[in-house]
């Protein structure tokens, strides 16, 4: 099974706009099965293509928790688009893989509507509330080239870059 490493900032994939796929074929399948196990390894609830550094329009999601024993609800996305925003917004509190250990509050739209094509390649649509509602615009910034902290002000963005370099620098990622 190949194992992704996820990659973290300030890596140039991170600020680069994915392409779309053709079709959800057997490669991009066998990708969204690494993502998902990179996912699961982090932990974290959502991981988009370049964060393993390829950059193709692909993510995956799963909400379920492990600790509960919960059945595993993998969720794969290959071009999702977002077709519906409500105006009413929801602030939550985010965190990302590729910039480890470091939380902030993020205001997006409450619900959104997407559209992408599934793991069999089907075209399928999620309307998301709650926290997947924020990880799915989170995900779906990745593909654009946006991280959570694109949002805060430069103050706070910079704080957060230099934490991450001095735990790099610790040895303590
Ligand atoms: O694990 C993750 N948790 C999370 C919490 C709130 C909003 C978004 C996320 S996604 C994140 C994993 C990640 O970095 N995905 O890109
Ligand atoms: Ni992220």
């Amino acid at each position: 099974m190949t194992a992704y490493k996820i990659i973290t900032v300030p890596h140039a994939a991170l600020k680069t706009s994915s392409k779309p796929v053709d079709g959800v074929s057997d490669s991009v399948r066998m990708q969204m099965d690494g993502m998902l196990q990179a996912m699961y390894d982090a932990p974290g609830i959502g991981l988009a293509a370049n964060q393993v550094n390829m950059l193709n329009r692909v993510l995956v999601m799963d909400l379920s928790s492990r600790e509960d024993e919960e059945e595993p609800a993998p969720i794969c996305m290959a071009n999702p688009e977002i077709i519906y925003e409500s105006e009413e917004m929801s602030v939550r509190e985010e965190g990302c893989l590729s910039i480890p250990k470091q939380y902030a509050d993020v205001e997006r739209p409450a619900i959104v509507r997407v559209k992408y094509l599934d793991y069999h390649g089907k075209e399928a649509e999620l309307e998301a509330e709650g926290l997947l509602s924020h990880c799915v615009q989170h995900e779906i910034d990745h593909l654009n080239g946006v991280l959570f902290i694109d949002y805060l002000s430069s103050l706070k963005r910079n704080m957060i870059l230099k934490k991450v370099d001095k735990l790099k620098k610790q040895n303590l990622l």
